[in-house]
């Protein structure tokens, strides 16, 4: 007889199906079963598209198969008219009998309203509680009113991130890149500072593969007017650009890029500016002095650092150098060789 727990497995699965293609919305996995048969399973697909209970009703060749049956989801099902009309009210037309959640929807506009509607039209509902892991940042950001911050970065073993100078140094191979990619696809918004984008000039896209709503990419830098026009951020229009100036600008910009003012871009101000526009989730890829000041913020939450096999020695530019900051407490979540390089992955102790 197949369980709760094992349909909440498949679907689980279906919610992971894709990748990079939900932007702000959670993935979010379905299971319709009947008689410990199952009917039919599928996910949300892409931001904006139907959501998963949706898409498994949809598969049925006779919408008269759900009456009576159990739909199990990852997250509740929602209560509201956004791109879509409410699950929750399409389950109940269904004529479903039970449903079974893997987690309540933290996003206030749903907020246990999901829930209510089943129950108030006599369908059994079983909160599991169990996939939070599926939307780490989309919980993260409903629960601290803030993105979840990842600092990133690529270092030699004594701890350098580039050697003196204004030259940009490789550190990792080619399967730190790729891996590196993939972590740049599950971000919402990437950060990075003026040395490193004068330096390194990267583009900071994901070119690994095709994503509906790619990163924004940031950029702190003291005048937006003064930066060089031939920059790759300010030529490659594949992503939008934010450029968070501490000086006014007048200059016309292309349409790709926005400039946002402030007289001093603080982490928190950053964070604030992010949260504003709905971004849960922004990885900070250096330099070393934007690095430093999200530390001595205590605005990180994640680390991934790319261990490579060099030393690069005394007067090397540190991972992190700025103003003092207090111990932050990390637990180590994976440890991943990648060719000669090595992937070190951390959580922050809550
Ligand atoms: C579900 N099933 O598969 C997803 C849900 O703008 P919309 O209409 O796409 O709504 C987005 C919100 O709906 C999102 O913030 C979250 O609360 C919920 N997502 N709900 O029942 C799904 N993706
Ligand atoms: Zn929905």
């Amino acid at each position: 007889m197949i369980t709760d727990l094992d349909c909440m497995q498949l679907a689980w699965a279906q919610a992971r199906r894709e990748f990079g293609q939900t932007w702000t919305n959670p993935q979010v996995g379905a299971v319709l079963v009947k008689n410990g048969r199952v009917l039919a399973q599928d996910y949300h697909h892409q931001y904006g598209k139907h959501h998963a209970e949706v898409e498994t009703l949809d598969q049925l060749a006779d919408p008269a198969l759900a009456v009576g049956a159990t739909m199990v989801v990852t997250l509740e099902p929602c209560s509201h008219y956004g791109k879509t009309p409410p699950c929750a009210k399409r389950l109940v037309a269904a004529g479903v009998a039970r449903v079974v959640i893997g987690q309540r929807d933290p996003n206030p506009l749903v907020a246990g309203k999901g829930i209510a509607i089943l129950e108030q039209a006599g369908i059994a509902v079983t909160v599991l509680g169990q996939t939070g892991g599926l939307n780490s940042a989309y919980n993260f950001f409903y629960q601290h009113q803030r993105p979840l911050v990842t600092l990133k970065y690529a270092t030699s073993v004594d701890g350098k991130l580039n050697a003196a100078g204004t030259q940009r140094t490789y550190l990792t191979g080619p399967a730190a890149l790729r891996d590196s990619q993939h972590e740049r696809a599950g971000q919402q918004a990437l950060l990075i500072g003026e040395q490193t984008l004068l330096v390194d000039d990267p583009s900071l896209t994901v070119r690994t593969f095709a994503m509906p709503y790619p990163p924004v990419r940031l950029v702190v830098v003291r005048d937006a007017d003064r930066l060089p026009e031939q920059l790759h951020v300010l030529t490659d229009a594949s992503a939008p650009v934010w450029l968070l100036s501490e000086a006014p600008t007048s200059r016309t910009w292309p349409p790709h890029v926005q400039v946002h003012v402030a007289a001093h871009w603080t982490p928190q101000a950053i964070c604030a500016l992010v949260a504003a526009h709905g971004l849960q989730s922004l990885q900070v890829e250096g330099g070393s002095r934007l690095l430093a000041a999200f530390l001595a913020a205590g605005v990180c939450d994640r680390v991934v650092a790319y261990v490579a096999p060099l030393a690069l020695g005394g007067t090397a530019l540190p991972v992190a150098q700025g103003p003092a900051a207090e111990p932050l407490a990390l637990h180590l979540t994976a440890v991943t060789q990648l060719a000669e390089d090595v992937k070190l992955t951390y959580g922050r102790n809550r």
